[in-house]
């Protein structure tokens, strides 16, 4: 039985994780018919191109408590990250699987973290978390670490449409209407209560990328690690990216691709970074 596991919601965007066991508990996306299933199956360009020109009602869901205990598997210690229980329902369900996991399993422990935020903030935590697994810390001793470092860590966003998130209930139509006007691009963070908060509207990309650099910088961040995931936007990652070594060189900066849950909110287009902060 392996003696640690890291499990996380898609909203991750993880799909593979090589440095330390890891499994993935899929959300879900729906327009009409069709289903997508955010696992490593799931193509994300035909998923976004489809929505795209799909005209009705689409939504989510989150894992089911069946979902999350299938993704905890056989592990005697279990750290568990969820995307924000202010938008979402996996928190919840999550922490139900954990109660029934450890009745079923007396001895074993499963820690369940609401990370207030998405995306890269999560790949942060489980990137701390294999670090402290590699050092072989104690279980206790990782839950405390981890409530540490949560305080050191910050996610921020750009979008070029906020349409999926206001048919959905996650931001306000006043909110949303500003990301729809054509060349307009919001930037925001993750509110420290775990909601979407807007910060800039910015005309046209490159200010919005300035914008992106100039938030994070404000908010702490001096040369450490980003993770910076997008939704078809590879140039508009790499100019945060690039911006960021132009500043401080050796910061520990990767872009990768958003999964399909964040790919769905965020939209074509659309950043997502996790950061270090001071
Ligand atoms: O349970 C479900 O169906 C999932 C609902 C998720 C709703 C919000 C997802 C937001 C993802 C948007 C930019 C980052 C926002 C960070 C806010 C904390 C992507």
């Amino acid at each position: 039985m392996e003696k640690y596991r890291i499990v996380a919601d898609s909203s991750a965007d993880v799909k593979r994780f090589d440095a330390a066991p890891f499994a993935s508990a899929p959300l879900k996306i729906l327009a009409g018919e069709r289903e997508f299933i955010d696992d490593e199956n799931l193509n994300i360009p035909e998923m976004v191109e489809f929505l795209l020109s799909y005209k009705g009602r689409s939504s989510t869901s989150c894992p089911s408590v069946d979902d999350w205990l299938s993704a905890f598997g056989e592990a005697e210690n279990i750290f568990c990250v969820t995307i924000t229980a202010t938008l979402s329902g996996s928190y919840n369900s999550a922490c139900v699987a954990r109660d029934i996991y450890m009745e079923n399993h007396p001895g074993r422990k499963v820690y369940v973290l609401n990370s207030l935020s998405t995306g890269g903030e999560m790949l942060l935590i489980m990137e701390k978390w294999a670090r402290l697994i590699s050092e072989e810390r104690s279980f206790d001793e990782i839950v405390e670490a981890t409530e540490a470092y949560c305080r050191t860590t910050g996610l921020l966003f750009m979008l070029e449409s906020m349409k999926n998130l206001a048919n959905n209930g996650r931001v306000s139509p006043v909110v949303a209407k500003a990301a729809g006007l054509l060349g307009i691009r919001v930037v925001g963070r993750a509110s420290d209560v775990g909601d979407l908060q807007q910060l800039d509207k910015c005309r046209g990309r490159e200010r919005a990328l300035d914008a992106m650099v100039q938030r994070m910088t404000e908010y702490g961040y001096c040369g450490g690690t980003a993770r910076i995931a997008h939704c078809l936007n590879l140039e508009a990652a790499e100019g945060i990216r690039d911006r960021i070594l132009a500043r401080w060189s050796d910061a520990d900066v990767t872009v990768y691709e958003l999964g399909g849950l964040c790919s769905f909110y965020a939209e074509k287009g659309g950043i997502i970074m996790g950061f270090e902060h001071a």
